[in-house]
C-alpha cells in the first residue's frame, strides 16, 4: 500500500495487508523512534543472513512490526509491517503521557495486529522520549492480555541526554516490568564506555545486539531438531513472570570450548548490570561438533555450580556439522536480580521491582565472583582477580558471532554489566 497518499487519521492505513497472516510464533514490535530503528536493524541483518545461511537455519523465523506515532519514521522504515498509532502523523514530542494516551486510544489496532499465530512477542523501545516510553508498556500489556509470552527489550538514555530523561526512563522501566514476563535492559551509556575506539557507524549497532541475539536464539532453539529437544513450552516455563532475562548465543573453540561459548553468550557490555549468580531458571541448548567428548560436559557443571542452589534447568543438544571444531551454545538465564544505574535512587519496593536494585553509582558496585575450591589455589585465577576480564574487554570479544578466546585458556569467565562470575 502507498502510505504517501494515505489519510493520516485512520491508523489501519499503515498496516501492510501483504505482510499479514504472520506464519511465525515469534514477533518483534519496535515502538517509537528507537524501537523502529532496532527492528529496522534486525530486518537488515535478517535479509543479509538469509543470503548467507542455509535454508534450514531457523534464526530468521520471526516477524517484525514497526509501530510509531510518527508518519515520517514509518514512511522511511524498510520493515514491511507498519503499525501507525495516532491521528496527526507526528511524534509525541517527548511527552510520555501523550505517548501512553495515543496507545490507549489505538488499543484496538494493536490488538488486531496481535491477533495472529504469534505466541511470543518482543516489545522493544528506546526509553526517554514520548512515544516509546508511553506506548511500549501499553503494547506490552495488550500482548500479555492476548496471552502472548511477552519480553521487553529497552534502552536507557545516554548520560548526555540529562538526568531528567534518565529518571523518566527509569520510571518507564518499572512500567514495562509490570507488563511483561521478562525485561532486558540495555544501557546506552555503556556504548561510550566500552566502545571508545569503534567507528560511529559500527558502534551504533551494538545496543541492538542483545535484541538481535535474543530473538535469533529463541528462534533457533524453538525450531532446532535436537537429539534432546527444547521446545516453546520449555522457553515459556523459564520466561513466564521471570521479570529478568538474558537470552543469547555464543561460540567457543579450543580447550574449555563450552565454557568459552557460554561466556561469549552472556558477556554483553551493553546490558545493564545483572547479578547472574541469583539466576532462578536456566535453559541451555548446545550444538556440538563430531569431535566433542563426554568429559567436556563437566564445563556445564562448573557453570551451574556458580548459580543458585535451587536452579531450575532445562537443556538440550543437537548436532551441527557446519561448526568445524566450534561449540555453539544458546542460553536463557531468568529471574536474577538486576541493578540499574541512577543518579537519584528511587524507592523500588513494589512487587514488580523486587528483582531490581537502583544503585546511585554503578561504578561503585563491587564485582561479583564465584570461586570453586579448585580454582582458589590457581595462580591464574588470582591474577585474573587482580586484573578482571572487564578491564580487558574489547568490542570484538562481545560480538556473539565471533569466538571469544580469553588470554587465559585454563578458566573461562562470564560477565554482565560490571559483575564477574568465574566458572
Ligand atoms: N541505542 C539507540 N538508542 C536510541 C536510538 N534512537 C533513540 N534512542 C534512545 O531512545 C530514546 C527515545 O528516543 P526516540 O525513540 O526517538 O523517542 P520516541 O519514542 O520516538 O518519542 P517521541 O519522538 O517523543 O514521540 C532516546 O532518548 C535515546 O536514548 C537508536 O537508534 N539507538
Ligand atoms: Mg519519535
Amino acid at each position: 500500500m502507498n502510505i504517501d497518499n494515505a489519510e493520516i487519521t485512520d491508523p489501519k492505513q499503515f498496516i501492510d495487508e501483504d505482510a499479514g497472516n504472520n506464519p511465525y510464533i515469534i514477533k518483534v514490535i519496535g515502538v517509537g523512534g528507537g524501537g523502529c530503528n532496532a527492528v529496522e536493524r534486525l530486518h537488515r541483518e535478517n535479509l543479509a543472513s538469509r543470503q548467507t545461511q542455509s535454508a534450514d537455519n531457523a534464526s530468521h523465523n520471526f516477524s517484525l512490526v514497526a509501530c510509531n506515532t510518527d508518519y515520517d519514521v514509518l514512511r522511511n522504515c524498510s520493515v514491511p509491517e507498519k503499525l501507525y498509532i495516532g491521528k496527526k502523523g507526528r511524534g509525541a514530542g517527548n511527552k510520555v503521557e501523550k505517548g501512553r494516551e495515543i496507545a490507549e486510544e489505538s488499543a484496538q489496532v494493536i490488538i488486531d495486529n496481535l491477533n495472529d499465530r504469534s505466541e511470543m512477542v518482543f516489545v522493544t523501545s528506546g526509553l526517554g522520549g514520548g512515544t516509546g516510553t508511553g506506548a511500549a508498556p501499553v503494547v506490552a500489556r495488550l500482548a500479555k492480555e492476548a496471552g502472548k509470552l511477552t519480553v521487553g527489550v529497552v534502552t536507557l538514555p545516554f548520560e548526555f541526554e540529562g538526568k531528567q530523561k534518565r529518571q523518566i526512563a527509569l520510571s518507564a522501566v518499572e512500567d514495562m516490568r509490570k507488563n511483561v514476563d521478562a525485561l532486558i535492559v540495555i544501557n546506552n551509556q555503556n556504548l561510550i564506555e566500552h566502545y571508545q575506539n569503534v567507528q560511529f557507524d559500527d558502534g551504533m549497532d551494538e545496543p541492538d545486539r542483545p535484541l538481535v541475539n535474543a530473538v535469533k536464539s529463541i528462534a533457533e532453539i524453538v525450531y532446532a531438531d535436537g537429539v534432546i529437544n527444547v521446545d516453546f513450552e520449555d522457553i515459556k516455563s523459564a520466561l513466564e513472570d521471570s521479570k529478568t532475562a538474558i537470552i543469547s548465543t555464543g561460540y567457543g573453540e579450543g580447550e574449555n570450548r563450552i565454557s568459552k561459548a557460554i561466556e561469549n553468550a552472556i558477556n554483553s557490555p551493553m546490558l545493564s548490570d545483572c547479578d547472574i549468580s541469583s539466576t532462578k531458571k536456566l535453559v541451555l541448548f548446545f550444538w556440538y561438533p563430531k569431535s566433542m567428548g563426554i568429559g567436556e560436559l563437566q564445563q556445564l557443571s562448573k557453570f551451574t555450580q556458580g548459580l543458585s542452589d535451587n536452579l531450575w534447568v532445562k537443556w538440550g543438544y543437537g548436532k551441527d556439522s557446519t561448526l568445524g571444531e566450534k561449540v555453539k551454545v544458546s542460553i536463557l538465564l531468568t529471574g536474577f536480580r538486576s541493578t540499574l544505574p541512577s543518579d537519584n535512587p528511587q524507592s523500588n519496593t513494589d512487587e514488580a521491582s523486587q528483582n531490581t536494585e537502583i544503585v546511585d553509582n554503578p561504578r561503585r558496585v563491587p564485582s561479583y565472583m564465584i570461586l570453586t575450591p579448585e580454582t582458589m589455589d590457581d595462580d591464574k585465577v588470582i591474577n585474573s582477580l587482580e586484573q578482571p576480564p572487564c578491564m580487558r574487554h574489547t568490542a570484538e570479544e562481545s560480538t556473539a558471532e565471533t569466538v571469544n578466546t580469553p588470554d587465559d585458556d585454563k578458566i573461562a569467565t562470564g560477565r554482565t554489566g560490571n559483575r564477574t562470575i568465574i566458572f
